[in-house]
């Protein structure tokens, strides 16, 4: 099974809707929330290479970018192989 991490907010509308569509897939992610913790803030910006919005998410420490991004992914039908790897 993938390893799925997801950073997030805990008022973030694509936060919330990047893990509804992890759950729809029936996928278990780790979930670091930022503002329960501010020093992930910096591992999150670092770690996504400049990125500083919610959520980032990385797929086996792949990182995918934002909610968008795992959503063009799915539209691809690509984001399934990724999680079964
Ligand atoms: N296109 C991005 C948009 C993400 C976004 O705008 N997130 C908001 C929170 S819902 C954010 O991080 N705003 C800046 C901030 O909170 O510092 C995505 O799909 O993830």
């Amino acid at each position: 099974m993938s390893k799925v991490e997801i950073y997030t907010k805990g008022y973030c509308p694509y936060c919330h809707r990047a893990k509804a569509l992890l759950s729809q897939k029936g996928v278990e992610f780790k979930e670091i929330a930022i503002d329960a913790d501010p020093s992930m803030r910096e591992v999150m910006i670092d770690r996504a290479n400049g990125g500083y919005t919610v959520p980032q998410i990385f797929i086996n420490d792949t990182h995918i970018g934002g909610c968008d991004d795992l959503f063009a992914l799915e539209s691809k039908n690509k984001l399934d192989a990724l999680l079964a790897q």
